[in-house]
């Protein structure tokens, strides 16, 4: 298997291994990476932690060798089929972060703008250099970096196809931190901040948030009034509220 998953604590972490290929992202490993995450969801886990094998890539993008001679029947299929392992992270009933050590250049970067957060070394390396190729993002980057870091800095991400390294990838939002020393331990640690609140109610606030650009602003605020009720009506919102009420810490019981 190319791609490994293991758990750690109360996290589930990810690898994507072949470093020899800068964990390079060929259709079988996309595949694999499909069934992880289906995998993940069965697994009692607070968490996903996403990593690449070897200390120069976290991914390196889709597999250039194997883009050549297909027939646009099997390129639409294999957009599709990126777009669809990318979007089981949406529906993942917990968050995931992207610990981005070294490269993260197309379908890598994508991947990491697909998780819910983005971890980076200070020697990470963020691009789409698809237009290089004579290509354009399909694996959901068009639609993803616009969303975290406006419309007019994605375009020229993707249009010059230039690389984004770490320090400015946090000043534009692009990453949550850059974190120096151990990339694992920093993802756990930065997993913790939030893992020991209740996991439905987490659901329900990447729920609100994530759908929130999709829909206009009226209609947004009524979903939210839904999602924000149905976070009252768990036990853990009573747990919380009476917790706060008699001075102790709440004991969250995912409910
Ligand atoms: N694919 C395949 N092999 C790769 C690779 C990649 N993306 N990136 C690196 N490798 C391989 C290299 O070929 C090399 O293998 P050997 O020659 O040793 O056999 C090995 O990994 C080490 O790479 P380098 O020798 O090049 O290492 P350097 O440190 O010198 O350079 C680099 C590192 C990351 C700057 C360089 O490797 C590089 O520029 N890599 C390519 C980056 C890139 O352009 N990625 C693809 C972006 S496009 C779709 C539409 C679009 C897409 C996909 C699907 N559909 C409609 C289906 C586009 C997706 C993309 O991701």
């Amino acid at each position: 298997m190319t791609v490994e998953l293991t758990q750690q604590g109360d996290l589930a972490v990810l690898t994507l291994n072949r470093p020899k290929a800068l964990n390079a992202l060929s259709f079988a490993i996309l595949k694999e990476i499909g069934e992880a995450i289906d995998r993940v969801a069965d697994m009692d886990v607070r968490a996903l932690l996403i990593t690449g094998a070897g200390d120069k890539a976290f991914c390196a993008g889709a597999d250039i060798k194997e883009l050549r001679n297909r027939s646009l029947v099997d390129q639409k299929r294999g957009a599709e089929l990126g777009q669809a392992v990318f979007a089981k992270l949406d529906r993942l009933q917990v968050a995931s972060i992207a610990l981005v050590n070294g490269y993260a250049f197309g379908g890598g970067s994508e991947l990491a703008l697909a998780c819910t957060f983005r971890l980076a070394s200070p020697n990470a390396i963020f691009g789409l250099p698809e237009i290089k190729l004579g290509l354009i993002p399909g694996y959901g980057g068009t639609q993803r970096l616009p969303r975290l870091v406006g419309e007019g800095r994605a375009l020229e991400i993707i249009m010059t196809g230039r690389n984004v390294r770490a320090e400015e990838a946090a000043q534009i939002g692009l990453v949550n931190a850059v974190v120096e020393g151990d990339l694992m331990e920093a993802g756990t640690a930065f997993a913790a901040k939030f893992t020991r609140y209740s996991l439905p109610v987490l659901e329900l606030a990447r729920r609100a948030v994530q759908r929130a650009s999709d829909m206009p602003l009226h209609e947004g605020l009524e979903m939210e009034a839904d999602l924000s009720t149905l976070a009252y009506r768990t036990n853990d919102a009573e747990e919380g509220m009476a917790a706060f009420e008699e001075k102790r810490e709440a004991q969250f019981k995912d409910g």
